[in-house]
């Protein structure tokens, strides 16, 4: 039996030992419930709570930082910062600083152990990071972004890739990371749109629901955000009002979060920063406690977003902003069922004794709040397991091994989308001379944001992988910066082109890594970077323009975290691909696309509008939504033609959602149901037939949509229902189910209650939200 040995020696092994014995530093705790691992959850919480002070539970809800007492230049440690910390924001704390990877782990065990010996009660902490597309911190994998991942529609691999970032995370002894979104992009504007699995309510449910999964299998628990209708902010600026009601809340807001959340089983969840209808989402009891926790019955905690607290004050104006009016904070938030509150901010929840004391908030609101924490740390493991951390030498081992960096690439390739392949440009001959063009090329890896300091110079770029690939002549000239409007170097490239067979040229939009960002470098897009304009910035749109007119084929390659509108490059380039923000094999990815090792079957997770003007695009838009009478909208020979939707455009998309091309092509036939009628309590099988009409093998997504034909209130003119991706070799033809729970295909009728109605469903099938390819009717009874 162990005594009071000095913390700094004592292993992650022998503490576990040790802890259900004497429990060293903890008092009179020996034998409690709480600490026998073979009690049942809810009695080792209800044991643990009645144990705890007030100032005890309110540490539970007040995130901590690394910080405190680690300096992040110097790694010196500060005991006193710990032990403070540790009285106060005991609970949860950050540890996503740009350090070596050794000090997170370090600084995570001195608290884990003080937490677990030298407390009273030995809670140990939940240790938090970033991970939308990678465990941020230094020589971790970074995968590619988010709105790329979907565009793969293969919900089997954003599994492994959450079990390799829970092993990378966990091997440095974090174990909880706010991660994935299950936000929507519906407002391209905004420039958290690479962030989010799509615009697609269903396809960002199976991601998300997939990524928490696999997180939580690797014993990390997964946050998932932003709760909830975050992402369609007024004028597309971050963190700004959502306008829209209770039924599109119901419809389209909240059922990728469900999926993640309750389906899942999503051990915490951050509440967003913005107003939906007027109410901020970090004091909505109606979102927070009515549904998620009475309809759901999600049993687990809500915290706040950095700083979000301060803007019920400070933005919102629902309190006195100087000095920050603390206590009205915590009881807006708190009692709506935000029970964390994250740091960023003024750390209101602090005031929780004192309000105890004046009576001015109860009890029951505090304690169940930290049930909620504790219920989440034991349902995880965390006191068996406080620290899994491996020793400092196995790290390379678990982070960034072979099967991460392999997986990587493959994700990235499987979401790279063909959008135009005129006269199969592609896939290129590996022995043909290419010249590579264009500032995403080269000289930096072009990541989506949330990667940590640096992180552009780890990694294949473009230019590096295309020369690895081939074995034709590659030159290279950038052609211009990516932030100037100087056409100077055109010439250069111009000549490349000339020389070569063909020309790739990487052009798109740019983010910066956190530490960047966040210190104002230009960028445009990422957290906090807003659009006007989707078009290329810059130099960049005429230096393709130059290059198709050099009449050598040319591949246009865009490197972006959103939509690029530039239909004139579309309608001229020989070859055109969406390669959204990449991940560190992205430019071995981008090979093994153009030169055909992989056959392209990324398909659009977010359609692409011919303007910003025209958005929304997205497909599900409700019945009555889209009018056309469309105008000329890119003709360039001057000429005027005048239509009324628009006058001179089309509200129709340029790329549809679920768009992509392959180098193979598949036929589609004989679209059946199991059975035509049914009940709502019914599984119908919509079943097709996919044929490979090519020499190639080739993997395609097919995708159903269900339209309910005549309904009580207006819903989504289709829905996305169900979607698989199957390979299919040459010549072969695979015949594919795709099971619909019917219960899944009601509404928000007009009293708000959720109803599958009687009548005709249209099952639609195809290889895009617009490309139908055959179709089948269900009658429900
Ligand atoms: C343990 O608890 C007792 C009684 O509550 C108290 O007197 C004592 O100071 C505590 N010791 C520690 C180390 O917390
Ligand atoms: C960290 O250490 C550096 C160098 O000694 C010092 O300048 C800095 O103030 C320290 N940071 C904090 C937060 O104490
Ligand atoms: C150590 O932490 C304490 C408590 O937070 C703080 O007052 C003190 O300035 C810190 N010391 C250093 C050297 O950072
Ligand atoms: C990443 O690896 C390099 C080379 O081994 C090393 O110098 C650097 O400190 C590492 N970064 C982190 C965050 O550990
Ligand atoms: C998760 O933790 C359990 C013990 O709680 C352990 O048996 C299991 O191996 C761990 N899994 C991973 C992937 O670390
Ligand atoms: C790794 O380090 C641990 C102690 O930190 C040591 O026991 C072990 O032998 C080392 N393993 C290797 C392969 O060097
Ligand atoms: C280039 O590689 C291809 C396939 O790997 C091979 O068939 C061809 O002969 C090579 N050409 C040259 C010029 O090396
Ligand atoms: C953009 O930022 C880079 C540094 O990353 C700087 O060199 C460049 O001058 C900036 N350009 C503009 C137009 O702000
Ligand atoms: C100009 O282009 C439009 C659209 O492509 C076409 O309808 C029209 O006939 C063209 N006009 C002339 C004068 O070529
Ligand atoms: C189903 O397909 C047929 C023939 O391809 C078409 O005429 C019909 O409009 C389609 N029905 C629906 C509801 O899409
Ligand atoms: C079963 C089938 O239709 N196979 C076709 C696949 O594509 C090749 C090449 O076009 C055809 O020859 C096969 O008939």
């Amino acid at each position: 039996m162990l005594l009071r040995v000095p913390i700094s020696i004592v292993s992650a092994a022998s503490l576990a030992a040790c802890q259900f014995s004497s429990g060293t530093g903890n008092n009179g705790t020996a034998g409690a419930i709480y600490k026998n691992p073979s009690a049942s959850i809810e009695a080792r919480v209800s044991d643990l709570l009645s144990r705890m002070s007030i100032e005890e539970k309110t540490a539970q809800l007040v995130q901590g930082d690394l910080s405190t007492w680690i300096n992040t230049t110097t790694n010196a440690f500060n005991r006193t910062g710990l032990e403070w910390s540790m009285a106060n924001r005991a609970g949860t704390f950050y540890v996503g600083f740009p350090v070596p990877q050794q000090w997170v782990a370090e600084g995570v065990k001195k608290a884990q152990d003080y937490l677990m010996t030298e407390t009273r009660l030995g809670i140990p902490a939940l240790v938090q990071s970033e991970a939308i597309h990678g465990f941020l911190i230094g020589n971790a994998t970074i995968f590619n972004s988010p709105i790329a991942q979907a565009c793969s529609f293969n919900p089997a691999l954003v599994e492994k890739m959450a079990r390799i970032i829970a092993r990378e995370s966990l091997a440095l002894g974090v174990n909880q990371l706010f991660a994935p979104l299950a936000d929507l992009a519906r407002e391209l504007r905004y420039g958290r749109v690479e962030e989010t699995y799509g615009e697609d309510p269903h396809l960002v449910g199976e991601m998300a629901y997939s990524y928490v999964k696999g997180l939580q299998s690797g014993n990390v628990s997964s946050m998932v955000k932003h709760f909830v209708g975050f992402s369609a902010p007024e004028q597309g600026l971050n963190t700004g009002p959502v306008h829209g009601g209770e039924r599109e809340m119901r419809t389209t807001w909240m059922p990728p979060f469900k999926r993640a959340i309750i389906d899942a089983d999503a051990w915490s969840i951050m509440s967003a920063y913005h107003s939906y209808d007027g109410v901020p989402a970090v004091a909505d009891p109606h979102t927070l406690t009515d549904v998620l926790r009475g309809e759901w019955g999600y049993k687990y905690f809500v915290t706040s977003d950095a700083g979000a607290t301060d803007r019920l004050c400070k933005n919102f104006k629902m309190c006195r902003a100087d000095p920050i009016d603390m206590e009205a904070i915590t009881t807006y938030a708190l009692p709506a069922g935000n029970d964390v509150e994250m740091g960023g901010g003024s750390f209101s929840f602090k005031m929780i004794p004192q309000l105890i004391e004046s009576g001015k908030l109860q009890m029951t609101i505090v304690d169940t709040a930290v049930e909620r924490v504790l219920r989440a740390k034991f349902t995880q493991g965390l006191f068996e397991n406080p620290y899994l951390a491996v020793s400092a030498n196995m790290t390379t081992q678990l982070i960034h091994n072979t099967e991460a960096v392999d997986l990587a690439r493959q994700l990235d390739a499987e979401s790279i989308v063909l959008l135009e392949n005129r006269e199969n440009l592609l896939p290129l001959k590996r022995s043909a001379n290419v010249a590579v063009i264009g500032p995403m090329a080269d000289g930096f890896m072009n990541y989506g944001d949330y990667v940590v300091y640096r992180s552009q110079y780890q990694g294949v770029t473009p230019l590096a992988g295309i020369r690895k690939a081939s074995n034709g002549t590659i030159t290279y000239a950038k052609g211009c910066e990516r932030w100037s409007d100087d056409q100077s170097e055109f010439p250069e490239a111009i000549a490349a082109a000339n020389a070569a067979d063909v020309a790739v040229i990487v052009v798109g939009t740019w983010s910066r890594d956190q530490q960047e960002l966040w210190a104002g470098f230009n960028a445009t897009t990422g957290e906090h970077v807003d659009v006007n304009s989707l078009n290329l910035v810059g130099a960049m749109a005429p230096l393709v323009k130059a290059i198709i007119a050099t009449g050598k084929p040319t591949v246009v390659v865009y490197s972006s975290g959103k939509p690029v509108t530039e239909p004139r490059i579309s309608q001229n380039a020989g070859a055109v691909l969406q390669q959204f923000y990449p991940s560190e094999e992205g430019g071995n990815a981008l090979a093994d696309i153009l030169f055909g090792a992989v056959n392209p079957s990324g398909k659009l997770s977010v359609g692409i509008p011919y303007t910003i003007g025209s958005s929304p695009t997205f497909y599900d838009y409700l019945n009555s939504g889209r009018s056309i009478d469309a105008g000329d909208f890119a003709n360039e020979n001057g000429s005027l033609v005048f239509g009324h939707q628009y006058v001179q455009g089309t509200p129709m998309p340029q790329y549809e959602f679920g768009y992509g091309k392959s180098y193979s092509t598949f036929k589609y036939s004989h679209v059946t149901l199991s059975k035509t009628t049914a009940t709502a309590e019914d599984t119908v099988t919509a079943t097709v037939s996919v044929t490979n009409e090519s020499e190639r093998d080739g993997m395609e997504v097919v995708q159903l949509y269900v339209s309910d034909l005549i309904t009580s209130v207006t819903v989504p003119n289709k829905q996305l229902r169900g979607f698989k991706k199957v390979m299919i070799k040459a010549r072969e033809t695979v015949e594919i189910g795709i099971d619909v729970k019917v219960q899944d295909l009601g509404l928000w009728d007009m009293r708000m209650k959720y109803v599958v109605e009687p009548g005709e469903f249209a099952f639609a099938v195809g290889s895009s939200s617009l490309d139908i390819r055959g179709n089948a009717t269900l009658t429900v009874e």
